[in-house]
């Protein structure tokens, strides 16, 4: 059989590394997008860059040109774009570069593939981010978006200009809507990695505080190799459509400390309130504070998510749950610490 060949933008991020080695295992020819950048920005995707079916080109989200000629060239029969400037938080200090990235970059992915002769299909990596400040309080394809940030309204253009291009030109293009999903190779700055990898090393003695801001916004934490699974197939089905991804619990991110800690066997006392909330060790050390740089201008204050449609349509739901994560998360942590 023919083997497929797919483009993934976005290869060198945390999804990227999961939807690659996936799609190896599925025998398909990969084309991962990586940007330029000073330092060598293919860590997470360096075991891969052996094997024969995997080829990096550069490529940029905001050089239209690399996006057509990278189309017509490796000529795909599926794209799956994961690229985009990913922090929240980050938004709201870089908003148009967000809104280049994130909005009109899709668009130019989608307008490359329209004027391709080929038949390409297109996923579309949509975001619980675009719901917002929402009253439901779980989300599915049907609840209304109401995004709190650059970010979150980029990616709606993105989910728009998706189902457009899709109903104009018949185009098989697809929108995830993923919430929250974590993993050992989570970026630095989010706050899930933050709390494992500060906590881990205070446990072992190599740091001596965390400082977080927003401790009582709830998401919707999943596994990203769980959710690569959903993301491809979404490209696999008889028809074009959008689904929700997603694990249908929630916890602060105050729960989440705890858990971690409690995985650690970190013993934390709470006391204070507000910006002078703050966790003692047992040894009445301060350990956790907050501050305010951490919080954002507007916040998103709550995200559950409904998966029965992927459960229904895709036959997907999710195999690991948030105490999985964490100590998934945790043993990675110390291995890097060379703790046994
Ligand atoms: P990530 O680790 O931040 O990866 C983002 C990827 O996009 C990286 O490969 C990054 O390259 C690349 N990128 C950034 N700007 C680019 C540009 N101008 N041109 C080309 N590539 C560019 O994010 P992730 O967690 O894997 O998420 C994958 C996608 O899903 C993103 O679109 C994100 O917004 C979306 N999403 C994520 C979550 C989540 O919880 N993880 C939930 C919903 C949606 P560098 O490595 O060079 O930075
Ligand atoms: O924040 C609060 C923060 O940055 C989660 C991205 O993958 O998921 C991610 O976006 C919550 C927020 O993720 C800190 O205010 C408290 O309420 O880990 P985060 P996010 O903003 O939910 C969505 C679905 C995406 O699409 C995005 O690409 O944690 N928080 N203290 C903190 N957050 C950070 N980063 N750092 C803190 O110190």
């Amino acid at each position: 059989m023919k083997k497929k060949i797919a483009i993934i933008f976005g290869v060198t991020g945390q999804d990227g590394y999961y939807l690659t080695k996936l799609l190896i295992k599925k025998n398909y020819i990969i084309h991962g997008i990586k940007r330029r950048s000073s330092s060598v920005p293919t860590k997470r995707i360096d075991k891969f860059l052996n094997q024969k079916n995997f080829h990096v080109h550069y490529g940029d989200l905001t050089d239209t040109a690399s996006i057509h000629n990278l189309i017509k060239i490796i000529k795909p029969d599926e794209i799956y774009n994961l690229a985009a400037q990913s922090h929240v938080g980050v938004s709201f200090y870089t908003p148009l570069y967000t809104a280049n990235v994130n909005a009109i970059g899709v668009l130019a992915i989608l307008d490359a593939i329209r004027n391709s002769e080929k038949d390409i299909r297109f996923y579309q990596a949509g975001t619980s981010e675009m719901f917002g400040k929402t009253k439901d309080k779980l989300q599915n394809e049907k609840t209304k978006f109401n995004p709190q940030s650059p970010y979150g309204t980029a990616k709606l253009f993105a989910h728009h200009i998706t189902q457009n291009y899709r109903d104009a030109y018949n185009i098989f293009a697809c929108n995830g809507i993923l919430f929250n999903h974590e993993s050992p190779l989570r970026g630095e700055n989010f706050v899930t990695k933050k709390i494992i990898s500060t906590l881990t090393k205070i446990k072992y003695g190599f740091e001596k505080k965390l400082t977080l801001g927003n401790l009582y916004s709830k998401r919707d934490w999943g596994h990203a190799e769980d959710y690569v699974d959903a993301i491809h197939k979404i490209l696999q089905q008889r028809k074009p459509d959008d689904y929700v991804i997603a694990t249908g619990k929630q916890y602060s991110i105050k729960q989440f400390v705890n858990l971690t800690a409690s995985s650690l066997n970190l013993k934390l006392r709470w006391i204070g309130k507000g910006l002078n909330e703050k966790a003692l060790s047992s040894s009445k050390k301060i350990i956790i504070d907050v501050n305010k740089k951490y919080f954002r201008p507007l916040e998103v204050d709550h995200l559950k998510g409904s998966y029965s449609k992927a459960k229904k349509i895709l036959r997907w739901k999710p195999k690991k749950n948030v105490k999985e994560l964490i100590d998934q998360m945790i043993a990675e942590e110390k291995k890097q610490l060379n703790i046994l």
